[in-house]
């Protein structure tokens, strides 16, 4: 395949859809390039003094690793400055923050989880980047949190970027997806794959099997399903994967099918589940429904899920959109 940069592969973009003015671009590129500082210190390890804990913790309540921070202040100081965005809003930080009165507003917002997985940081277990893109609604003033209470179906851009054998960047601006790889030598992003799609069927599963005693009578059904292989109403048997980051877990199955499972449990039903739906839920929505598969919490489709908080939960299935339909329609049949 021939070379192609990331940012030949924007311009192109903007040249064959128009979906890609320049300001959303260069968002695009200052991402990237934060991604590359962020997979440069992850990689030092140990060597760098980043491993550990921050003795922090974040609004999550969850205390963060030194890279976590590390990796929130890279994405901050990298966006702030370059007048395309008006705010950002991050996992990492209890309320949103706007740009700064020292440099220019644009007219899109920022959200991202900078490390997610990070539980997996100190055994060295693949963790990435996720990020969304909105536009500031029209004649905003101060951006509030409100501004950022917008449908996923909103989103211009959603992203992540994968720090694992090779560190690599998946990107969707509404035309597909396309995956980059990190040439480290070069400092650049290259084009490996175009237009990724994700198998309608698959035979593989994702879920933490752990909490399986806590979950709703649909998850327990369509689960036991799985697990009687061809014993059982499937009649085919399945494999399971549970990396416990998100980002890997949704690679893989961009690469091979599978469906990807967080669901809400009976513990606690004001926590419906674990993921995040602004940060985390709606960019892995965008991209995997643009890879032709599907997301849904159970029941409503990820994309149209109205938000009301910043940092509210949501059940998420994800991935082959024969398996999402399928558990979904265990859900409907409940009640
Ligand atoms: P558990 C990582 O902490 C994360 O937010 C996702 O990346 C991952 O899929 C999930 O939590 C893992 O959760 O309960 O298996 O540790």
């Amino acid at each position: 395949m021939k070379r192609v940069s990331l940012t030949q592969h924007l311009v192109e973009e903007q040249r064959l859809h128009n979906s890609i003015p320049a300001e959303l671009r260069l968002l695009i590129e200052v991402v990237a390039r934060a991604c590359k500082t962020i997979s440069h210190s992850v990689g030092k390890g140990a060597l760098g003094d980043i491993l550990g804990s921050a003795d922090t913790e974040n609004i999550q309540g969850e205390v963060q690793k030194k890279l976590d921070v590390i990796s929130n202040e890279i994405l901050l100081e990298a966006n702030e400055w370059g007048g395309h965005l008006a705010a950002m809003a991050s996992e990492e930080m209890e309320s949103i923050h706007p740009i700064p009165n020292r440099y220019p507003m644009g007219e899109y917002m920022l959200l991202f989880d900078p490390l997610d997985g990070s539980s997996n940081i100190d055994v060295n277990v693949s963790i990435g980047t996720i990020f969304s893109v909105l536009k500031a609604p029209e004649g905003m003033g101060a951006p509030t949190e409100a501004d950022f209470m917008q449908a996923g179906s909103m989103q211009v851009a959603a992203g992540y970027a994968v720090y694992g054998p090779q560190t690599m960047l998946v990107l969707t601006t509404g035309n597909g997806v396309n995956c980059f790889t990190l040439d480290r030598e070069m400092g650049s992003w290259v084009l490996t794959q175009r237009h990724m799609m994700i198998p309608e069927a698959t035979k593989e599963f994702a879920i933490n099997m752990s909490n399986q005693r806590h979950w709703h009578a649909p998850v327990q059904r369509y689960v036991n399903e799985l697990l009687a292989g061809s014993t059982g109403p499937r009649e085919k048997d399945f494999n399971m994967r549970w990396i416990a980051s998100m980002v890997a877990d949704v690679h893989r199955i961009l690469n091979r099918g599978g469906i990807f499972m967080y669901p809400a449990d009976t513990r606690d039903t004001s926590m419906p589940g674990k993921l995040r739906l602004m940060y985390e839920a709606n960019p892995m929505a965008m991209i995997v429904e643009q890879a032709g598969g599907a997301a849904t919490d159970g029941r409503t489709r990820i994309l149209d899920i109205a938000p009301h908080k910043l940092h509210q939960r949501v059940p998420v299935f994800l991935g082959s959109k024969a398996e999402v339909a399928l558990v979904t329609s265990y859900h409907a049949e409940q009640c």
